[in-house]
């Protein structure tokens, strides 16, 4: 059995020689770091419910970020990327930004209610960033679990995954819901999460049957920050403040607005706020009888709801693009394929695949060879293993 028993031991090799080499042997010489690794993630179905208050069901993937860390004498963070070849330090109140603003936000957020030390940390990751798997919550969750770790304190999976939502949304200014740290956090192999947003309860779904996953990363890569997802966040609140005002109940989002009410008061929501809010009421009925048809080993009718999540992700909510729609395209054109939809904040990033067991294999060779005419030159396919949200790895 390898460190990770899975196929990521080389970011936590990475991650902990590279906090040697750019650190020496530090304070603590005889003591081995801490290294916590998390996973990436896809989402089967559930795209933009989360901060609708609504429902999502991703699961995690063997691609992993993986934390090295030990503690300082100072109060001091000094952190190094060993993918970037950087170092960043900061203190107390100070605001880095690129890469170290996610480091920063998470410690700073932590600090908040528990004696995190000074540490160095190295950082390695094989999850590719910018391709809707994400690599900021997982770079979110490893730092997270690490500095935890390292202050001696205990923090629930659900209470560390709160932590790092916030320290995106207030230290990095993304206003996401809370689907990626919470998937990256609490996952578990062979399941995936049924996560409702508004209650936080979620649930791990059984998978009854020999289903594996394609990504096709499209190789556009996207940063949420820059692109329009703030505002989506937006046109929601809109469609919400219209909804209220039209029906005259207490609709808090668009969690609470049934589809029949919404199609009833459309002409109270101009065009593009009625096709956003139609997108997300849909989509999570969709969520539903995707984990319906999981649990029942109904791969069609989770495949049939990850194809009209995309449509709906595409047309109404206008969120995808060309190189997204045509790896949805060519994954759903490929034998074996039940169901395929992009994954993540959207324009650019990665379309996720659900696959028979038995055809997995010649399902990723035969979209390997289309890949870069169909999609585009930087476009990869690989399969995913099962995994688990963030731990602790222990040395063997
Ligand atoms: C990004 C966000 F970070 C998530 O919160 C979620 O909204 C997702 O896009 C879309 O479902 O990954």
């Amino acid at each position: 059995m390898t460190a990770t028993g899975q196929h990521s031991d080389d970011v936590v090799e990475r991650a902990r020689s590279g906090l040697r080499e750019a650190f020496g042997d530090g304070p603590h010489e005889h003591v081995d770091p801490v290294v916590a690794l998390a996973p990436g993630r896809v989402n089967l179905v559930g795209g933009h419910t989360d901060y609708n208050d609504g429902l999502c069901l991703p699961k995690a993937i063997d691609r992993h970020v993986a934390v090295a860390a030990e503690p300082r004498e100072d109060d001091r963070i000094r952190v190094y990327a060993t993918d970037f070849d950087e170092t960043a330090t900061f203190a107390p109140g100070d605001g880095p930004t690129g890469w170290a603003a996610y480091v920063a936000a998470v410690v700073g957020v932590l600090r908040e209610d528990r004696a995190i030390p000074g540490a160095n940390l190295a950082i390695a990751s094989n999850v590719p960033s910018g391709a809707g798997l994400s690599s900021s919550a997982a770079i979110e969750l490893a730092v997270g679990k690490a500095m935890v770790e390292l202050s001696g304190t205990v923090l629930s999976k659900t209470d560390l995954a709160l932590a790092c939502w916030r320290a995106e949304r207030e230290g990095v200014g993304v206003e996401c819901g809370i689907l990626d740290q919470f998937a990256v956090g609490l996952c578990k192999p062979d399941t995936a999460l049924f996560l409702d947003c508004r209650t936080r309860a979620f649930e791990h779904v059984p998978i009854a049957g020999d289903v594996g996953i394609l990504v096709v990363d499209t190789g556009v890569s996207h940063e949420l920050a820059d692109s329009g997802y703030n505002d989506r966040v937006r046109e929601c609140e809109a469609a919400v403040t219209a909804l209220r005002s039209a029906t005259e109940t207490e609709i808090r989002s668009l969690r609470d607005v049934e589809e029949d009410v919404l199609e009833t008061h459309a002409d109270a929501l101009d065009d593009v706020h009625y096709r956003r809010a139609r997108h997300v009421v849909t989509e999570n009925e969709r969520v539903v009888s995707g984990r319906d048809a999981l649990v029942a080993g109904e791969f069609d009718r989770v495949g049939a709801a990850m194809l009209a999540s995309h449509e709906s992700l595409r047309d109404d909510y206008e969120v995808s693009c060309a190189e997204l729609d045509a790896a949805v395209e060519l994954a759903a054109e490929t034998p074996g394929v039940y169901g395929a939809r992009m994954t993540g904040g959207g324009f650019g990033g990665s379309v996720v695949a659900l696959v028979a067991g038995d055809a997995l294999e010649r399902a990723e060779q035969s979209i390997r060879a289309e890949v870069s005419g169909q999609v585009g030159p930087n476009a990869q396919v690989f399969a995913c293993r099962p995994s688990e949200g963030v731990r602790i790895v222990t040395p063997e």
